[in-house]
């Protein structure tokens, strides 16, 4: 019985169940270059430069193997543009008995390749994407029964189950959780490490080209791509965050500052979820640093509770919580996304700042992503629609199995606190104490109202203020809605009226 076995582009690893017991002398490999996938959103040039590339490279490296492999490019005359109609084609010409795929990240081709069987006459066997450190049974399992669901909590589990940092059954360091340790700004004398850089090859160099006659609409920039696209050139990049950068992870992870995008992080999540580094590896590297002193604990636990506590815990979410997840709008929020996303000029500094460098580079780190960009949409009560279409097109690690969950349940409260167990809304203040934005910027982030005053500051009260009936009951939220009992009522009058001043500008496409 021979089979055809595809390989999605984020499904970049040798390890694949979709490959586990491939029959080499009958088997075929299927990996295209569609339209269908390339366009779905309009991703970042980047993104598709990336995914492209390293499908390439992963090729070659399956054909070294011995595999039979079928590559479509974009550019092939025969190109059917779409995954289906490959398959469909190929099922044709060579007879095969059965389809074997490895689990789409997102639901909308699960959903596509669940019809397959019936449209094809062939069975599809889909199976689960063991790229993960839990499965999606074992979220259901833990979820199950409770009223609310903490990452925390999840990530205890996992901690025990996989045994990182762990002596006995207890945490090492006597805490689960360093974080009150990881909350400090950057000091101006530090000079942080550049970033792993690779020069592109012919084949990356190709597809570059291809990325600008084919995607020339598409946002972002692309003549700067420098990112990885095999996975060795993956793993120099973890080794050397695990050399340089993960000492300083912890203390700096929260820390913003001006023209300086890649901060002690780790510049991984291309690779982790586009297959050419598993999680397994990443947390031993780290989880070794700690134990040869070389970096501190604060550092080695926030940066595993990343990867094995948010990723799997958004992972089992998404699943868990799909298809309703993409329709939640629990706060009914109803406006388009302002055109300074798209790099329109506006005057505050840290959405320009976090504009700028997410169109070169099709990364942003977490907390710009977060207090930054997702809080101000937040604030202002953007459609979820708009903001996850714009966080899907514009991050070369986004895909929806972890693009959603952060944008609709983490950031905009879509979900009604199933992730969160309150709105992550910030006002200015949060801004200028992790970073130096606000001193370059033409908004002045100790006023609260008025022309100069900071938007985030009356937009955040704005929010609370319009969503009391909605939060005043939660416990986390009391201390926030008894400051406003008692603030100076004309004082919050004028901040409501400037919000509303400030969406109506922003609404009327003028500079804000
Ligand atoms: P580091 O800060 O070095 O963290 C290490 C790793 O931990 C990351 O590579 C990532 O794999 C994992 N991680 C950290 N935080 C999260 C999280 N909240 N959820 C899942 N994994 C996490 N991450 C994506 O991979 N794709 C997305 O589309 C994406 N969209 C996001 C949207 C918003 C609004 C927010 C707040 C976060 C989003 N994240 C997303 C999570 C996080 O911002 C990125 O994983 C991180 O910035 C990637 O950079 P890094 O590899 O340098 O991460
Ligand atoms: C993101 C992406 C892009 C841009 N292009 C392709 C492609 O041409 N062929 C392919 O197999 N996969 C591509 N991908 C990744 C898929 O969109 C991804 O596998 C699904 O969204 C599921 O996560
Ligand atoms: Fe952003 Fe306000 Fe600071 Fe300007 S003053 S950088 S708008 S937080």
């Amino acid at each position: 019985m021979a089979s055809l076995r595809l390989i999605l582009g984020d499904q970049l690893s040798l390890d694949m169940s979709s490959l586990q017991d491939i029959n080499k002398r009958d088997d075929m490999v299927l990996m295209a270059e569609v339209k269908s996938e390339a366009t779905y959103v309009k991703h970042h040039k980047q993104k598709i430069a990336f995914i492209f590339s390293a499908m390439r490279h992963f090729a070659k490296q399956l054909c070294s193997n011995d595999i039979n492999l079928h590559y479509v490019k974009y550019k092939d005359q025969e190109n059917k543009g779409s995954l289906f109609e490959e398959v469909k084609h190929l099922i044709k010409k060579h007879d095969f008995t059965q389809v074997v795929v490895a689990k789409s990240g997102e639901y909308r081709l699960h959903a596509d390749m669940q019809t397959w069987a019936a449209k094809l006459g062939v069975e599809v066997a889909i199976k689960p994407d063991n790229r993960f450190m839990a499965t999606e049974q074992e979220f259901v399992d833990w979820a199950e029964g409770k009223k609310q669901l903490r990452m925390e909590f999840f990530y205890r589990e996992m901690r025990k189950k996989h045994g990182y940092l762990m002596e006995d059954d207890q945490p090492i360091g006597g805490k689960w959780n360093f974080d009150a340790d990881n909350r400090e700004k950057l000091p101006k004398e530090l000079d942080v490490p550049l970033p792993t850089r690779f020069t592109p090859n012919a084949i990356t160099k190709e597809v570059i080209d291809l990325v600008n006659t084919e995607f020339a609409d598409h946002f972002g920039d692309i003549n700067n791509f420098h990112y990885a696209v095999t996975r060795k050139q993956a793993l120099d990049v973890l080794a050397e965050f695990i050399e340089t950068r993960l000492p300083n992870f912890g203390r700096y992870q929260d820390a913003m500052v001006q023209d300086e995008p890649w901060m002690y992080h780790s510049h991984i999540s291309f690779y982790l979820n586009a297959g050419l580094l598993m999680p397994s590896e990443v947390l031993q590297a780290a989880q070794q640093a700690y134990f040869d002193n070389h970096a501190p604990i604060n550092s080695v636990e926030g940066f595993i509770r990343q990867i094995l506590g948010w990723r799997e815990f958004v992972r089992g979410f998404y699943w868990h919580f799909m298809p309703g997840l993409k329709q939640d709008n629990f706060l009914q929020a109803k406006l388009a996304l302002p055109d300074f996303y798209w790099g329109a000029d506006t005057d505050m500094n840290c959405l320009s700042q976090s504009v700028k460098q997410t169109k070169e580079h099709a990364y942003a780190h977490h907390i710009q992503r977060l207090m930054v960009l997702g809080n101000f949409a937040l604030l202002a009560g953007i459609h979820p629609d708009e903001v996850n279409e714009w966080f899907m097109i514009v991050y070369g690690d986004a895909y929806e199995w972890v693009e959603l969950p952060n944008v609709s349940a983490m950031i905009l409260y879509s979900d009604g606190g199933k992730l969160a167990s309150k709105p992550y809304a910030a006002s200015g203040a949060y801004i200028n104490k992790m970073s130096n934005y606000c001193s370059h910027c033409h908004y002045s982030v100790k006023e609260k109202t008025g022309q100069q005053a900071c938007p985030f500051n009356y937009l955040y009260w704005h929010f609370v203020h319009k969503h009391k009936h909605r939060f005043e009951n939660n416990p986390r939220m009391a201390m926030i809605y008894s400051t406003m009992a008692k603030m100076d009522q004309t004082k919050l009058s004028h901040m409501l009226d400037d919000a509303d001043t400030f969406i109506k500008r922003m609404k009327d496409n003028e500079k804000v």
